[in-house]
């Protein structure tokens, strides 16, 4: 019965460089075995209820990334999965797939070794290190579009690259701001404003894609690593890793320029100074990124759902 909530769901959480993932284990909606993005189209039509209880306010917030775990299609793959936020459902996450596996091997599902995720947008390779650390090679990235100018109200034209890495992104150089912790109710409210700015001049992705990431990239604060970035997540967050798919289209963007060479290591700072490693390898005009990074169990937890909870939908605010 689709509009109906289970009483109760079982999920880890953990945090991927200071990014929250919650996976849930049990008591998840049942989508059939079809391809995951057709199991992602059903979950978002029958049961998005169940997304926004999960990851909104009051069992969640904004920041939440939520994780459905589901039974691959390949029996080869460790797992299918499907993200999801506060306001909608990603292609892939970088640091949801790090939080995945770390949940899954806290779980005692997988050990230390390679691992096939399906996820809607396609299969992601990962790797459990013996230290607790995780490579994901993603889906192909590709820069889509350079220099793309946009007059942003209240704060003037911004030129950025269009990239898939996953997810869509508008990644901005030259922006004037620092990217530091302190800066985020600013940084949000100006990456709403080009993101809104994008979609009010018709400026998409491939075949109308609404680009709903905005990344802010900027010289590193600690010299030892590559760049820095800021992501305005789909709504009102900010990611508070360096952005798993993020990063990969950042390193799409930089090979497509002739700055990154399949030899080199990108370390890529995030907001709060946490680093994801990337490197790409070539695959056409396309690249294949892989990233790496750490995640930390935070709580093995359970949701209820009272059916007299007037909250148990979430709160839509
Ligand atoms: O790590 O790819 C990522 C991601 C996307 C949205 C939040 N994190």
């Amino acid at each position: 019965m689709p509009s109906q909530l289970p009483a109760f769901i079982s999920v880890v959480d953990s945090h991927t460089a200071g990014e929250p993932t919650r996976v849930v284990i049990e008591g998840g909606p049942d989508l059939g075995s079809g391809p995951l993005a057709e199991r992602r189209a059903r979950f978002q039509a029958e049961y998005d209820h169940f997304r926004s209880g999960v990851v909104c306010e009051p069992r969640g917030s904004e920041v939440m990334v939520g994780a459905l775990l589901c039974k691959p299609v390949n029996p080869q793959a460790a797992a299918g999965v499907i993200f999801f936020n506060d306001v909608g459902y990603l292609g892939m996450c970088g640091h949801g797939t790090i939080g995945l596996v770390t949940t899954l091997a806290h779980l005692n599902r997988i050990g230390p070794g390679k691992h096939l995720i399906e996820t809607p947008v396609g299969d992601v390779h990962t790797e459990l290190h013996a230290d607790g650390s995780v490579s994901v090679r993603n889906v192909p990235a590709f820069r889509y579009r350079e220099a793309v100018r946009v007059e942003v109200p209240g704060y003037g034209a911004f030129t950025g690259d269009i990239a898939w890495g996953g997810n869509w992104f508008f990644l901005v150089d030259g922006h004037g701001q620092k990217l530091i912790a302190a800066n985020r109710n600013p940084l949000v409210a100006l990456t709403t404003a080009i993101r809104e700015a994008l979609i009010a001049n018709g400026i998409t992705g491939a075949d109308g894609a609404l680009i709903d990431h905005i990344e802010l990239v900027s010289a590193p604060e600690d010299p030892a690593n590559s760049g820095r970035n800021f992501v305005l997540c789909p709504g009102a967050s900010f990611d508070r890793s360096p952005c798993g798919t993020g990063t990969s289209a950042k390193l799409a963007c930089l090979y497509a320029e002739g700055k990154l060479s399949e030899e080199q290591t990108w370390k890529q700072e995030g907001i709060l100074g946490t680093v994801f490693t990337g490197s790409v390898v070539s695959h056409g005009d396309q690249v294949i990124p892989t990233i790496s990074g750490r995640a930390w169990i935070t709580a093995e937890s359970k949701l209820y759902f009272d059916s007299s909870d007037p909250f148990r939908k979430g709160i839509a605010f």
